[in-house]
C-alpha cells in the first residue's frame, strides 16, 4: 500500500468489533489510533493507557481481522529501548507496522494546544526508527515516522528537514501532519518533497479537499483516524437518551443492529460447528 502506484487508505478501528466493520467494509488496511484507543476505554489521549493495555487490545484487533494493521504508537512510549520491546511484541501479534511521531513522552493530541507541545531531538529520534528497523525481523514490518513541525509551528523548512532525516534513519514512510482546515501545508510540503520516499497524511481538519487533489500530489496513504470512534459516539448517546427519555425501545428496535448482528461478527456460527464436531454427542 506504501510502495504501489496511487492512493491507498486506512480506517481507524479501536477494538475487535470495530476493526472487523472496517475490514468488511473493504478497506485494506486499519488504523489503530490512540485518539480513539484512549477514547474508546473512556482515558486521554495522553498515554494514560499503558503500552501494554494498547497492546492487548491491537491484539484482540489482529484476531478479528485479516487486513494489515498500523497501529498509532505515539512517541513509541519511552526511548529507543522501549520502541525495540514494542516491534518486537508487535509482530508476535502480527501488526504490519507502527507509526511513532516526534514529540515527548507523554504525548498530546495534535489538536490539544498544539503550540504548546515539544518537540523531539531529531537525533534521538533518529537513533529511535534505527533501533526499531534493527529490531524487526519480518521485512514486511513497517515504521512511519511522523513529524508534527507542522502542529507545533516550526514551519516548512523544519518540517522537511525532519522528514528527510527519519528518512535517512531508515523510516519506509513520512507521515506529514497538519491542523489547518486547508490543505496548503501539505502541498507545500509535497512541492518540495517530491517522491523522495512514500508519504502518509491525516486529513482530519482539511477533509473537505477531494482525495483526486492528494493523489495529484502523490501521497501514497490517506489515513481516516477517528471516524468510527466518532460516529459510534453519536449513534450511542442518541439511542441511550432516547431509550431513556421513552422508556422503551420500541422506537430504536429498528434503527439498531440487530442481536443476529452481534453474534454473526463474533463469528458464533463458526463455534457451534465446532461444538459438533469436538462435543460428545449426547
Ligand atoms: C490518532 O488517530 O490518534 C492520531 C491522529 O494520532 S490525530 O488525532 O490527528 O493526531
Ligand atoms: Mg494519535
Amino acid at each position: 500500500m506504501l510502495r504501489g502506484k496511487g492512493l491507498d487508505f486506512l480506517c481507524e478501528a479501536h477494538n475487535g468489533m470495530s476493526a472487523r466493520i472496517v475490514e468488511e467494509a473493504g478497506f485494506k488496511g486499519i488504523w489503530a489510533s490512540g485518539l480513539t484507543l484512549s477514547g474508546s476505554l473512556g482515558v486521554r489521549d495522553n498515554n494514560e493507557a499503558s503500552w501494554t493495555q494498547v497492546l492487548e487490545i491491537v491484539e484482540f484487533m489482529s484476531d478479528a481481522t485479516h487486513v494489515p494493521i498500523l497501529l498509532d504508537g505515539d512517541t513509541g512510549y519511552g526511548n529507543f529501548n522501549n520502541l525495540r520491546r514494542l516491534v518486537s511484541k508487535l509482530e508476535s501479534r502480527q501488526i504490519a507496522g507502527v507509526c511513532i511521531e516526534d514529540k515527548l513522552f507523554p504525548k498530546t493530541n495534535s489538536f490539544i494546544d498544539g503550540e504548546r507541545q515539544g518537540l523531539a531531538d531529531i537525533e534521538e529520534f533518529c537513533g529511535k526508527i534505527k533501533a526499531g528497523k534493527d529490531t524487526q525481523r519480518d521485512d514486511d514490518f513497517i515504521i512511519v515516522a511522523r513529524t508534527e513541525a507542522l502542529i507545533v509551528g516550526a514551519g516548512l523548512k523544519q518540517a522537511l528537514a525532519r522528514a528527510e532525516a527519519y528518512r535517512k534513519a531508515g523510516a519506509d514512510a513520512i507521515l506529514i501532519h497538519s491542523k489547518k482546515r486547508s490543505p496548503d501545508e501539505i502541498e507545500a510540503f509535497m512541492r518540495e518533497w517530491g517522491d523522495r520516499h512514500p508519504v502518509v497524511i491525516v486529513p482530519t481538519t482539511y477533509y473537505s479537499t477531494p482525495t483526486a487533489r492528494f493523489e495529484a500530489l502523490g501521497i501514497s496513504l490517506i489515513i481516516w483516524a477517528n471516524h468510527i470512534l466518532r460516529s459510534a459516539v453519536s449513534a450511542m448517546r442518541r439511542t441511550a437518551e432516547d431509550i431513556r427519555k421513552l422508556q422503551s425501545i420500541a422506537a430504536e428496535e429498528d434503527r439498531i443492529a440487530p442481536v443476529a448482528e452481534i453474534f454473526r461478527l463474533q463469528g458464533a456460527k463458526e463455534l457451534q460447528q465446532a461444538e459438533e464436531r469436538y462435543l460428545p454427542r449426547e
